[in-house]
């Protein structure tokens, strides 16, 4: 099973995310499902929302707040517990999906619970480890953190420490980059914000401030510590821009491995009309987040998404670099093996540039 779990602080756009990329999915032909794991989440009067399975059947907010006398964080610290101890109710749920669809997870927006509390993080352990799901991370930072250098840094941090705890793999993105304009001018152009290269510039204008002169040292090992993990990056996107949603999507299956091929012979039989697929299929409707004229016919060619890779920064050939370097590392196993072919000159050459870079 391959899936994405989808965090991000509150309202930073991951409930219209999750319905984005299902409406997406739907377009290359996708099966998938939204399985909502925000007992928060106002879902009933959003019909571009379906989810297949709804935290809320297993434990309710409101209950809990009253019967248990907490505040709306406590509560659902207690929700996710609760989910994690009946882990049972989840997999019963999941399993009739797990080999048909992409599976899209919608996650509460507290900052605590990706960032420090353990339970997401041993859901997810017993995901990958116990269920052998292949997941990845996307977590949304509000793109008008942009407009702050102050809580820009806070989301780089969230992002760097989210990442060394959750340890899946991750797509950072800064979400709603179609509001950027009215946020005035910002202090950088938008790929230093998403590229995350050299934060001297940044400390450089923080400490021009002089009411933080007499943090300017702890700016310095706060940006030298985010530098020396070189793990954070951001891809820009806005959920009704067809080709920046496209661009996750691609980073996502990369992380984690997904083919479209992998669905293919379901899609075949679903096509063929061989199983009772059109509730899991809904028919295309209309597509309301994708403004930008791009929007594919019915039958278009889902590889056409996979091919066109549109021109995107360090962090996308980073992976293109790690994927050659594991080629490399086959052809080294292969090569172990005895196996000979005319094309052996060639993987040399490639092996060597794999150990270069
Ligand atoms: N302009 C714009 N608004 C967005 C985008 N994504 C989400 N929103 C809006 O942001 C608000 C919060 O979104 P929601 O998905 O509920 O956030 P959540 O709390 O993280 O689930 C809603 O009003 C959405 O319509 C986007 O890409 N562009
Ligand atoms: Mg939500």
């Amino acid at each position: 099973m391959f899936g994405q779990i989808v965090i991000g602080p509150p309202g930073c756009g991951k409930t219209t995310y999750c319905a984005g990329m299902s409406q997406y999915f739907t377009l290359l032909g996708r099966p998938h499902k939204i399985i909502n794991l925000d007992p928060g989440n106002d879902i009933h009067d959003n019909e571009n929302y379906e989810c297949a399975v709804d935290i809320s059947d297993l434990v309710c907010l409101e209950n809990v707040q009253e019967e248990l006398n907490l505040g709306p964080n406590g509560a659902m610290m207690y929700c996710l517990e609760y989910l994690e101890a009946n882990l049972d109710w989840l997999k019963e749920k999941l399993e009739p999906f797990e080999k048909e669809c992409f599976l899209i997870f919608d996650l509460p927006g507290q900052v605590e619970l990706f960032n420090l509390h353990e339970s997401l993080k041993n859901i997810i352990g017993v995901m990958q480890n116990e269920w052998h799901y292949r997941v990845v991370t996307v977590h949304l930072v509000d793109g008008h953190l942009c407009a702050d250098p102050w809580k820009y840094v806070a989301a780089l941090m969230l992002s760097l420490s989210t990442m060394l705890h959750l340890e899946t793999p991750h797509v950072n993105v800064l979400s709603k980059v179609d509001l950027m304009d009215k946020y005035g001018e910002l202090a950088f152009n938008l790929e230093f914000y998403t590229e995350v290269q050299d934060l001297s510039y940044l400390a450089e204008y923080l400490n021009s401030d002089p009411k933080f002169k007499e943090y300017n040292k702890l700016t310095n090992s706060i940006m030298e510590i985010i530098e020396d993990f070189g793990l954070v990056r951001f891809t820009a996107m806005s959920i009704e821009d067809f080709d920046s949603v496209n661009r996750v999507c691609q980073l996502c299956d990369k992380s984690i491995g997904y083919s479209p091929e992998f669905h293919k012979n379901l899609k075949t039989q679903q096509e063929r009309g061989s199983s009772s697929s059109s509730s899991a299929h809904p028919a295309v409707g209309p597509a309301s987040y994708f403004k930008s004229g791009v929007i594919p016919e019915r039958d278009w060619d889902p590889r056409r998404a996979y091919s066109k890779m549109p021109a995107e920064p360090i962090s996308a050939s980073n992976l293109d670099i790690t994927e050659r370097f594991f080629n490399s590392v086959k052809i080294s196993e292969d090569d172990d093996d005895g196996a000979e072919d005319g094309a052996g000159e060639g993987k040399d050459e490639i092996k060597k540039e794999a150990v270069e870079k």
